[in-house]
């Protein structure tokens, strides 16, 4: 049996990638596609554990290496417990974020050397990832969105990432781009400033002809 493919999304805060990963499986499901949809921070019982600590918005002050050591902790549980099994069954496993985070937020953004991630990653086996889309949006749109949404159900309280300033997060959108001009084979990009459905149409086009092949 072939193994499964391992799709990954990314995107800055707002840029609507679990309201679009949830349009996709939908879409996914009533074609009869055989996958996993999973997430990180989180995504086993130990990993819901570790999220809520690294997304707790308190303000103690947090070394960024230890930000970086609690991600990888979260990683590998995760890669252990759920998503190597997955694919070795053949199964395709679709993550909401995944070690491109890591190395724009915490690289990028919060300045941790690029090196240094890569050889952690390296040491701990982190696994590349098939395909990765990254949902694009303008970083002030993006924070409205997430306010707007968190207003609606209820989180008056801001994230730990929610309260960071603009400038951090156009620093993690220029880390996707520049990750992406790395590898621009395993990244694509889907822009979501217009209509819903037409940036849906572009995430169902690059997944299921990916899935397919
Ligand atoms: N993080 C890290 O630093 N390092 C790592 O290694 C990993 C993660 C793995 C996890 O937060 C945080 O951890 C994340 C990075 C960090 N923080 N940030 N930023 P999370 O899991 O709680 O949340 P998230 O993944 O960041 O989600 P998000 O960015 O907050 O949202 P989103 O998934 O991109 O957006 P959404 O919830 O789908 O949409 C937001 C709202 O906009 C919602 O009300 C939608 O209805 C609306 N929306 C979506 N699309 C549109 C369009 N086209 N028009 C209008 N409105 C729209």
């Amino acid at each position: 049996m072939p193994p499964g493919k391992f799709v990954t999304f990314e995107g800055i805060e707002g840029a609507g990638k679990t309201t679009h990963l949830d349009h996709l499986c939908r879409y996914l499901d009533e074609r009869g596609f055989h996958y996993l949809l999973t997430r990180e921070p989180g995504g086993t019982a130990f990993g819901e554990e570790i999220r809520v600590v690294l997304l707790h918005p308190s303000g103690a002050p947090r070394h960024p290496m230890g930000e970086l050591l609690l991600y990888l902790a979260d990683r590998v549980q995760h890669l252990d417990q759920v998503i190597r099994p997955a694919l070795a069954q053949g199964i395709h496993v679709l993550c909401d974020r995944y070690h491109d985070a890591t190395r724009a937020y915490q690289g990028f953004a919060r300045g941790v050397a690029p090196e240094l991630i890569d050889r952690l990653a390296s040491l701990l086996e982190i696994l590349t990832p098939d395909l990765t889309v990254v949902f694009e949006v303008d970083v002030m749109l993006g924070l409205q969105r997430a306010r707007k949404r968190n207003r609606r159900d209820g989180q008056e309280m801001q994230g730990r990432f929610e309260k960071e300033d603009p400038e951090f997060h156009g620093k993690v959108l220029e880390g996707y781009r520049a990750l992406a001009r790395q590898e621009p084979g395993r990244f694509r990009f889907v822009d979501t400033h217009g209509d819903f459905q037409e940036a849906q149409n572009r995430v169902r086009s690059i997944v299921e002809s990916f899935l397919r092949n």
